[in-house]
């Protein structure tokens, strides 16, 4: 499988993080967002290939060309069922996709850098971008604090789809300065992660097209 990413973008490193999960090998074909003229991401051929123009896009090993985070996850729990990201209990199931949701389609699309760009365009300061991030961010993170349990990872003893979502996000919270204080579960769930091996192989700061320090 070939994976088009970007080191630092959360939608990429969820997929990332599912694919070291499952233990499956991927080749990351590097995307760079914020190349001049648009990007990497909005040349001709990347379009030719998500015509969203937008990472991540994953190339199967029957040469599908998927797009969309939570397709491409929910396509690798279907096609690869060991390590399975979502729980047994339909109920279950449903506050799991519920917490990625709040994150893939209440949180980051807020944040994205097409968003900031048009915001910027519009005449608004960095300041204020930073206080719009905050804002989405701390108002999605209050209702996953509520949602998730009280012990291990957002739904257990075993990380899952929530948690696929939950860490790239709070990867960007630290980014655009968002304190965490007010949610000690999820601070739980970022501790439990940061010491496990799928969570560190997907993290921005060790991809091939990590800038070096
Ligand atoms: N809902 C999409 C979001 C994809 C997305 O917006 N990716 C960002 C990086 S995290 C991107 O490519 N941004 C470039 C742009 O918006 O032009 C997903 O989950 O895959």
């Amino acid at each position: 499988m070939e994976l088009y990413t970007y080191y630092r973008s959360t939608s990429s490193y969820r997929v990332r993080i599912a694919l070291a999960l499952k233990g499956l090998d991927f080749t990351a074909v590097p995307i760079n967002l914020l190349v001049p003229k648009g990007g990497a991401n909005r040349q001709p051929e990347y379009l030719a290939i998500n015509p969203q123009g937008r990472v991540p896009t994953l190339r199967t090993d029957d040469g599908e060309l998927l797009i969309q985070s939570p397709a491409i996850i929910e396509y690798l729990e279907e096609r690869y069922p060991q390590a399975p990201l979502l729980s047994k209990d339909l109920a279950t199931r449903a506050h799991e996709r519920a917490v990625a949701s709040i994150i893939g389609c209440d949180i980051h699309p807020l944040h994205n850098s097409s968003t900031q760009n048009l915001l910027k365009q519009w005449g608004h300061d960095e300041a204020q971008v930073l206080t719009w991030i905050g804002h989405w961010i701390n108002q999605g993170l209050a209702a996953v604090e509520q949602l998730i349990g009280e012990k291990g990872y957002c739904f257990g003893d075993q990380p899952g789809i929530a948690d696929t979502f939950l860490i790239p996000q709070l990867y960007a919270a630290e980014r655009f300065k968002v304190s965490l204080d007010g949610y000690p579960r999820i601070r739980r769930v970022a501790e439990l992660a940061a010491k496990h091996p799928a969570f560190i192989q997907a993290h921005p700061a060790h991809q091939p097209d990590t800038p070096a320090a």
